[in-house]
């Protein structure tokens, strides 16, 4: 979701291809050519290069499209703060989230499952909590402006299994994600988003 919001705030002209899940189109090998977890999204690049990892597609489209706002340039106090956002969303909260809708895939012993999940649901609370934090008094995440980081956050607290819980520990998340999803590019992500996984 995050991509294609950030796709549509660029204004570059792409072609959306779908790949059915559901349909395992994403474990074949033509697919594993350009993602070989076979994960989704991948971006194609104008040379025809492949490039994955959501936030490194989102990274990427924002630096190539300065015009958009969307990310501090580089070398900025503020880059090394919208950095730090966007990697631990993608590499803290993301994982978490991973764990605890797939803890089979980390467990070794049957019955560790229940105890992953129990004990990310317990973190997810903690690392959302020190986002909600950061965000006291504050618009967006870094500076005055929305970033990339804050789409990315927004993609993110979609996720969470009780929104309304999420709702009343983080009002700050909250306010802020209610923000971002009134962008144009956001709710259209959203909406092609809920078509793509209907
Ligand atoms: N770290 C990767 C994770 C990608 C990922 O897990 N994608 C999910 C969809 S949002 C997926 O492809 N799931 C299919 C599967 O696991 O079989 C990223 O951010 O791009």
């Amino acid at each position: 979701m995050a991509p294609m919001a950030v796709l549509d705030e660029v204004d570059v002209e792409t072609e959306l291809i779908g790949v059915d899940a559901d349909r395992g189109e994403h474990r074949t090998a033509d697919y594993r050519h350009i993602h070989p977890l076979g994960l989704i999204p991948t971006l194609r690049l104008p040379d025809g290069r492949p490039v994955f990892e959501s936030a490194a597609i989102v990274m990427f489209l924002a630096d190539r499209f300065p015009a958009s706002g969307l990310a501090p340039a580089t070398g900025e106090a503020d880059r090394a703060l919208y950095n730090q956002w966007m990697f631990y969303f993608a590499d803290t909260l993301y994982p978490t989230y991973n764990r605890y809708y797939h803890p089979h895939q980390f467990s070794v012993e049957e019955g560790d499952a229940d105890r992953i999940r129990e004990r990310c649901g317990e973190l997810l609370v903690e690392q959302w909590k020190i986002v909600d934090d950061a965000l006291q008094g504050g618009n967006y995440l870094v500076g005055d402006a929305c970033t990339a980081a804050d789409i990315y956050m927004h993609m993110v607290s979609t996720w969470d299994k009780d929104p309304r819980a999420l709702a009343a520990r983080c009002p700050n998340i909250t306010r802020v994600a209610a923000t971002v999803a009134r962008r144009p590019s956001v709710s259209h992500a959203m909406s092609k988003h809920e078509r793509l996984t209907a």
